[in-house]
């Protein structure tokens, strides 16, 4: 293809997932001039975490003029936080808009990817698949897309039904099913309401109650939505209103500090307005700081809580058995089904993709304490090669998309130097990438996160691979800084002939 750099490959660019971050990649890789990519999906179809994620009640606790592409506002959305269905119909609009059928490769799994320093190019293996070999590979496969069971003792004893909220059976009739949910995150307290609205006999599992903070959706009306339409500064100004909302939030839920007292104060009015009950007020305070675990946005948990068909169960539970759950005391619960709310595999190596890197060295490997990276997006020994949602990148309180965006703009400008310099390298300097997260490790300390309590963002050794500490306008503004000069080393084709 004329303009790209002189490649022996099959394609220039390779894209792993097409979710969000996939397709955004792509997106801006033709805004930029490069048409020579090609997106490999495990799945048949797009959407990644919003196709997976399509639970009773699955919804964004992000609002929606946040939670698209800022280079493509969405005058439609219905309400200000949106279903899975409407994303996932706003991603497939993305695929069509822009002409991206032609480049993804549905129910192709990647198995695994390897460098080749001579050729300076990636082998991309492919599960009953030739591989592909391409010059940069960008992953895009998401943190939270390995659906994660409790290491609870006879889990494969149950006899009854059971699903996970990531990959719900919709074809289970709940309605006067005796149902246990086990979990009470981000995923749990949007499904119950659901449940329970549905004639369930709803017992909730809670190990441990989280901070709620009332998410006030409403619906968007016809002439709003004209409005927005017909004037694009109105979406710009909508973005940048609850973006910097958003941004005043990270002062307390972020830093651990007089702030985060305001949080739990207003969690603590919320609890104290819904929920009447003392006993059950003591069940659902939090015993650690807000924002330590993921604020949990909603206004129908607590009232479904108490409805009569569901009860709050906070014994730990000991085993499950064929019939339903035990504690250790041997109370027994028995169920038709069993709802696995218990969140993702988050594998300390970042990335359930085997990665070999430069003389063979295994990415894995190298995060077996913790992932890490520069600036969340290379990683050096590993030439060519960006993540998306990559080490230290995620928001305690702003959209995901938002950091996500920040990192596509830094890959894509690689990518376009590689092409204009035809170089076969471009390598993030090892000093670079250790100052870096020196300096990510020290600011960690001072935050919620880092306060105490236990969460996916932290190994169980205690580190924190995940989140970034500080406010999405400073991630934003770090890559687009990133110094491709000073801080990577580059091989040109010439130099390599
Ligand atoms: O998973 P989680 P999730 N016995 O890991 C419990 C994103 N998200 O799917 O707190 C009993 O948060 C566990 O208890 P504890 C978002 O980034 C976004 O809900 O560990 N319980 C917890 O209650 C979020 O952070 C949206 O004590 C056990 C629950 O299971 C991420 O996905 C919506 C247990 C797991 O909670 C994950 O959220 C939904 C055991 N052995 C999710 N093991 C948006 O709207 C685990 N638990 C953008």
């Amino acid at each position: 293809m004329s303009g790209e750099a002189t490649v022996v490959a099959d394609t220039t660019t390779v894209i792993i997932g097409a979710g969000f971050a996939g397709i955004g990649t792509a997106i801006r890789l033709l805004q930029s001039g490069h048409d020579d990519f090609v997106i490999l999906e495990r799945d048949v179809r797009p959407g990644g975490t919003w196709r997976d994620n399509d639970y009773p009640g699955a919804a964004c606790d992000i609002p929606s003029r946040l939670y698209s592409y800022s280079f493509a506002p969405n005058p439609d959305w219905s309400h200000t936080y949106s279903g899975s269905g409407e994303i996932l119909a706003y991603i497939d609009t993305m695929i069509a808009d822009h002409g991206l059928d032609r480049h993804i490769r549905y129910s192709h799994l990647v198995t695994g990817l390897e460098f080749d320093e001579t050729a300076g190019t990636w082998r991309v293996d492919i599960a009953d698949r030739k591989p592909i070999v391409a010059r940069t590979a960008v992953i895009a496969s998401g943190p939270l897309s390995t659906p994660g069971y409790p290491d609870i003792p006879g889990i494969d004893e149950f006899t009854g039904h059971r699903m996970h909220s990531a990959a719900w059976d919709h074809s289970y009739d709940f309605a006067d099913k005796k149902v246990g949910v086990i979990g009470t995150g981000a995923s749990a307290v949007q499904i119950i309401p659901e449940l329970v609205r549905d004639g369930a006999e709803v017992t909730v599992f809670q190990r441990t109650p989280g901070w709620v903070l009332p998410r006030l959706d409403r619906a968007i009306s016809g002439s709003a939505r004209r409005l927005y339409g017909a004037i694009p500064l109105t979406q710009n100004l909508a973005r940048q209103l609850w973006f910097w909302g958003h941004e005043s939030v990270a002062v307390g839920a972020v830093w651990n500090s007089p702030f985060t007292r305001v949080i739990e104060a207003v969690a603590k009015a919320n609890l104290r307005a819904q929920v009447r009950d003392p006993w059950m007020r003591r069940q659902l305070t939090p015993d650690f700081r807000a924002g330590c675990k993921r604020l949990l946005m909603t206004s129908d948990y607590y009232p479904a809580l108490q409805a009569d068909n569901c009860t709050l169960v906070t014994w730990p539970i000991a085993r499950i058995c064929e019939r339903g759950v035990r504690s250790v005391e041997g109370i027994e619960r028995r169920f038709d089904c069993l709802v696995f709310a218990t969140g993702f595999e988050v594998s300390k190596q970042g990335t359930p993709i085997p990665i070999r890197g430069r003389g063979g060295r295994v990415l894995a490997d190298e995060w077996s304490r913790g992932a890490y990276a520069y600036r969340s997006f290379a990683v050096s020994g590993y030439p060519n090669l960006y993540f998306t949602f990559g080490p230290n990148s995620g928001p305690g309180h702003n959209s995901a998309l938002v950091y996500m965006e920040a990192q596509i703009d830094a890959i894509v400008t690689a990518i376009g130097l590689v092409r204009d310099r035809d170089l076969t390298l471009l390598d993030v300097h090892q000093p670079a990438q250790d100052a870096y997260n020196r300096a990510i490790q020290k600011r960690l300390e001072h935050t919620t996160w880092n306060s105490g309590c236990r969460s996916w963002y932290l190994t169980d050794d205690g580190f924190n691979a995940t989140m970034y500490p500080g406010f999405a306008s400073q991630f934003i503004a770090q890559m687009r800084t990133v110094d491709f000069t000073r801080d990577f080393r580059a091989v040109a084709a010439a130099d390599s002939r």
